[in-house]
């Protein structure tokens, strides 16, 4: 078998477009990533196979994915998802029952989410801010308050009296990989720093926990600055001062939450991309754009494809094409930088329009 990275690959991706933008965007990325192919001289190929997953499917059949979907996915080189939900299926039934599934049956237990300021887009930070932005929330995305543990109407108090409980689960396994992962990642990076983000104060079990896993993980990399930062205080750095941030690692909930707001910081959700990793790659890993499936837009070919091209710049990087990866990023601001931008961002291009200026420069 070829390893990643040697000419002549062809590289097999299931295409998971999803609901709502996620099939506008999905498409946009593979035409951007098919140019890239048709560039490289017989260098490497994709593969791809779709699925057409989603609230249409579990209309027709009551699921949101084969019965089978795992079993089909699972010897894939990567998964290059779109989005879930639409207003026919109960949010957290085509969730769990799509793009949850896949993450936790594949164990795709680190979720990078790269916030990145690009030339030409105005955020609410850029005018009072003329630093160069750029740091990365590491997602703990196997369990924490996604663990999916709880129920409903436990004390049985009848009508109108109804008590939910929902659990966080927090395993020393589950806090210590996505620590190690972050501090690895820290130590690629001009700045060596790890911020862990908890509500220990108030969470005294779980994130208790959490905070004397990541203490001793520290203690492994003393060459990597850290700090504890409440999430509260996280969210308000993120807004004021946000220089110093390099690698912000997370529960589950907590980098959710913060990763759209770092987006929003930088323009727009729609320019957040996003991969869901199986490091220890047993199982294929999944990209996708961090936003939903905009149910107000879709269909309108005025969706922004530059956090799913973004994700698939990270497919690249995972699949052993650094050089490629970074040919996409380049193409990504060079697109902005000349004022080709959608609407989410103030401008008029359409999806189309982006798609193609990302491919023109993709020469850059
Ligand atoms: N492309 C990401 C997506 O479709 N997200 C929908 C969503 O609600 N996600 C919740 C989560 O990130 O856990």
């Amino acid at each position: 078998t070829e390893r990643p990275g040697t000419p002549g690959q062809t590289y097999r991706i299931a295409a998971i477009p999803g609901d709502g933008v996620g099939a506008e965007v999905v498409a946009a990325g593979r035409t951007v990533l098919d140019a890239l192919a048709a560039d490289s001289a017989g260098a490497f190929d994709f593969a791809w196979t779709e699925f057409p997953w989603g609230c249409a499917h579990h209309e027709r059949t009551g699921r949101m994915m084969d019965e089978d979907g795992l079993d089909r996915l699972a010897d894939f080189d990567a998964l290059y998802f779109g989005a879930v939900g639409w207003p026919t299926v109960p949010d957290h039934v085509s969730l769990w029952g799509l793009r949850l599934r896949i993450c936790q049956s594949f164990d795709q237990w680190a979720n990078v989410r790269p916030v990145r300021f690009l030339p030409g887009v105005r955020g609410p930070l850029r005018a009072a801010d003329e630093h160069e932005l750029d740091w990365v929330v590491v997602r703990e995305n196997s369990e924490g308050e996604y663990a999916g543990l709880g129920g409903r109407n436990l004390a049985g108090r009848g009508p109108g009296g109804e008590v939910a409980v929902q659990s966080a689960l927090f395993t020393e396994v589950g806090c210590e990989r996505v620590m190690r992962y972050a501090f690895d990642l820290a130590r690629t990076r001009r700045h060596r720093k790890v911020s862990s983000v908890t509500k220990s104060n108030a969470q005294q079990y779980g994130m208790v926990l959490w905070d004397d896993v990541f203490r001793r993980v520290a203690a492994d990399y003393p060459d990597v600055e850290t700090e504890s930062v409440l999430v509260d205080a996280m969210a308000a750095r993120f807004v004021l001062r946000p220089q110093d941030l390099s690698v912000v690692v997370a529960s589950n909930l907590n980098a959710d939450i913060l990763s759209d707001l770092g987006s929003a910081l930088a323009g727009s959700l729609g320019l957040a991309a996003s991969a869901n990793l199986n490091p220890e790659r047993r199982f294929p890993s999944m990209f996708e754009p961090v936003h939903g499936s905009a149910p107000d837009i879709a269909g309108r070919g005025v969706a922004n494809p530059i956090g799913a091209v973004g994700s698939a710049a990270l497919l690249l990087d995972h699949l052993g094409r650094p050089a490629e990866a970074a040919r996409l990023e380049r193409a990504i601001a060079a697109t902005t930088a000349a004022g080709v931008l959608p609407r989410d961002l103030g401008g008029t291009a359409t999806t189309a329009d982006v798609t193609a200026a990302l491919v023109d420069h993709l020469g850059d």
